[in-house]
């Protein structure tokens, strides 16, 4: 997969040298390259946001330096220009992947999604947000998806990038040492994960679930998935209503 991430401050993406991330890079899973906005600024300020047309608090970013970021992001892409004969076919297209608080909510089916995909390029606003049209004009070479972490409002999509790569990131083949690790995990079945203990089996005075030290695999994994449906239904009653017929089984219904 090819990752690039246009930025005004491209050292906040040096964590993606870390970790899983790094070590996908450093296998040849990933490639990755970031880019400063700036570097397509004209002028000696290196400008890249003006006042909003209309009033209003704060600044938007201009479209030009955008345009030509992407321009050059979409041309060192073989097979991607839509200005060709017949344009790009639909799955070729780059995803533009725009970390707003007005995207689209991203989620772990996103994530199975986009990871899929051969190229992702990340445009990180700052202040109010891109000019619009930037956003109409990139959908004749990528597929344009402004994507939002949840109800909440940060200063700029760096951070926001910083987890969409991890949670995208982690799901591609071999990224991951022991793939059974992402069968299990929260959100897999879309339901929390179960709790979790170690040794000491008894550790200041408390003990863990007798059941985990039965050995009766049935009787654990049955009260595993009992502790998922609590949790979830405590936690996130949200996610229960999301959840499909097939997703219950016929105990499931009785706990
Ligand atoms: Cl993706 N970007 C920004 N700026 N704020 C957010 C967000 C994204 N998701 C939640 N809040």
């Amino acid at each position: 997969m090819r990752l690039d991430v246009v930025s005004i401050f491209p050292e906040y993406l040096a964590a993606l040298d870390l970790s899983l991330i790094g070590k996908a890079r450093r296998d040849g899973l990933l490639e990755m390259s970031v880019t400063d906005l700036r570097d397509f600024t004209a002028d000696r300020h290196r400008t890249v946001d003006d006042t909003p047309y209309g009033g209003g608090a704060g600044m938007v970013m201009k479209p030009e330096p955008w345009a030509q970021a992407l321009e050059q992001i979409r041309d060192s892409t073989p097979g991607s220009r839509g200005d060709q004969p017949g344009g790009p076919a639909r799955s070729q297209r780059p995803v533009l992947i725009v970390p707003s608080p007005a995207g689209e909510v991203f989620t772990q089916e996103t994530a199975r999604e986009l990871a899929e995909r051969d190229h992702l390029v990340f445009a990180c606003g700052r202040y109010e947000g891109i000019d619009e049209r930037v956003l109409e004009w990139a959908r004749e070479s990528f597929e344009v998806r402004p994507m939002s972490l949840g109800d909440y409002v940060l200063n700029g999509g760096e951070v926001a990038v910083l987890a969409m790569v991890e949670a995208i990131g982690r799901l591609i083949p071999g990224v991951i040492g022991n793939p059974q690790s992402l069968v299990e995990e929260s959100h897999s079945d879309g339901l929390l994960e179960y709790p979790v203990y170690t040794k000491p089996a008894s550790w200041r005075e408390r003990g863990i679930p007798e059941v985990l030290l039965s050995g009766h695999h049935g009787k654990i994994a049955r009260w595993r998935r009992d502790e998922q449906l609590r949790r979830t239904s405590s936690r996130r009653p949200d996610l229960i209503e999301r959840l499909q017929p097939a997703d219950l089984d016929a105990r499931d219904r009785a706990a």
